[in-house]
């Protein structure tokens, strides 16, 4: 008896140009353009199986060995049936394909970091999920034509189907087929770039993504400026800077606009709050360790970047990561371990 099964892996993504607020919540179309650094340490990825079987009596699925439901209409649902209706077009155009897009599914998930830390859990997730059933139906689909199926499962998801530096472009199309990620540079282009985590809390936060940014859409100002007169002209600055590898420029946006993402937040009625007093004390770390730099002649060493959450990233050149370690650790003693998803270093414990 022939098993039809798959499994793959994908890693988690930090913007630097940060996705908040859709214009269309159920195809997850975004109001903005997105950027991010795909990290490549192999301890914060999620790893998904997943099987196809005439014996299955339903789709089901299992998150860090727990079952999850697979709501009717929910995104899990949404992106299983157009993974399932691809492999249907193949076996519809070639009759000698076995006809496994009509059995059920069972898929096992498996994150090895902490979920919903603020450490984009779903974009590794659904990412992995999508690229399990295109290996389980041997696909030929572009990584981009996945990704937007990947975004119907949670918008940050299309990022982490490409490695390296990736844009998410919001599309303009009602009907969502022009918004996709796209790679601006493989991971290979600017090995030098690090990115170290700084793990201030590991709990699950208290606003989700989803929720918030909505609130956020319904209620900012700042929202619609920055919309319209900011992501894009940084995400074509940006992209400029990666390609010329100028780490200078590069910080210099990426900082800004965790600024932004945090002040739109700020902006939101009822406020939002994702950092706290030791993010902050982090960003005026790194704010200073850059000030020192820049008065000596230099160019910016570091740049941190926040997420729905506390937890820090700092990218860095290579050659700072182990002066910026030895700097956090001086200021807060407490910090027990560092990941470095580029390798260097095991995420950090500041508490
Ligand atoms: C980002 N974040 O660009 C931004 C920065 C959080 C802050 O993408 O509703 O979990 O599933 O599309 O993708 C978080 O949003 O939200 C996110 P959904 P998602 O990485």
């Amino acid at each position: 008896m022939t098993v039809y099964q798959a499994t793959a892996s994908a890693p988690v993504n930090i913007a630097c140009i940060k996705y908040w607020g859709k214009r269309d919540t159920k195809l997850i179309l975004p109001t903005n353009s997105s950027l991010s650094v795909t990290l490549d340490q192999d301890h914060l990825r999620s790893t998904t199986t997943s099987r196809a079987d005439p014996s299955f009596q339903q789709d089901r699925l299992w998150l860090n060995g727990t079952e999850d439901e697979i709501k009717e209409g929910g995104r899990l649902a949404t992106c299983i049936r157009e993974m399932k209706a691809l492999r249907k077009q193949l076996e519809d155009k070639d009759s000698s394909l076995p006809k496994i897009s009509d059995y059920h599914v069972h898929i096992s998930s498996r994150n090895n970091f902490p979920t919903a830390a603020g450490l984009a859990s779903s974009a590794s997730g659904f990412a992995a999920l999508v690229a399990s059933l295109a290996a389980l139906y041997q696909l030929p689909t572009s990584r981009s034509d996945l990704s937007r199926i990947a975004r119907q499962g949670s918008g940050s998801a299309c990022r982490s189907l490409f490695g390296g530096f990736v844009a998410w472009q919001k599309g303009e199309r009602a009907d969502g087929s022009d918004s996709l990620a796209v790679e601006v540079a493989p991971r290979e282009h600017w090995p030098d770039i690090h990115a170290l985590i700084c793990v201030v809390n590991d709990e699950k936060k208290g606003t989700s993504s989803t929720s918030g940014m909505q609130r956020t859409v319904e209620t900012s100002p700042l929202l619609q400026h920055r919309i319209k007169h900011v992501v894009p002209e940084r995400m074509a600055a940006i992209s400029k800077a990666i390609l010329a590898r100028d780490f200078d420029t590069f910080a210099r946006i990426t900082m800004q606009d965790s600024n932004q993402f945090h002040a739109v937040a700020l902006d939101t009625e009822p406020p939002i709050f994702y950092m706290n007093d030791v993010s902050r004390a982090i960003i005026a770390l790194i704010v200073e360790y850059n000030r020192v730099a820049v008065e000596k002649g230099g160019k910016l060493k570091a740049a941190y970047t926040y997420d729905a959450g506390p937890n820090a990233v700092i990218y860095a050149p290579k050659e700072n990561i182990k002066e910026i370690v030895e700097l956090i650790v001086k200021y807060f003693p407490q910090a027990e371990n560092f990941k470095d998803p580029f390798g260097l270093f095991g995420a950090a414990g500041v508490q």
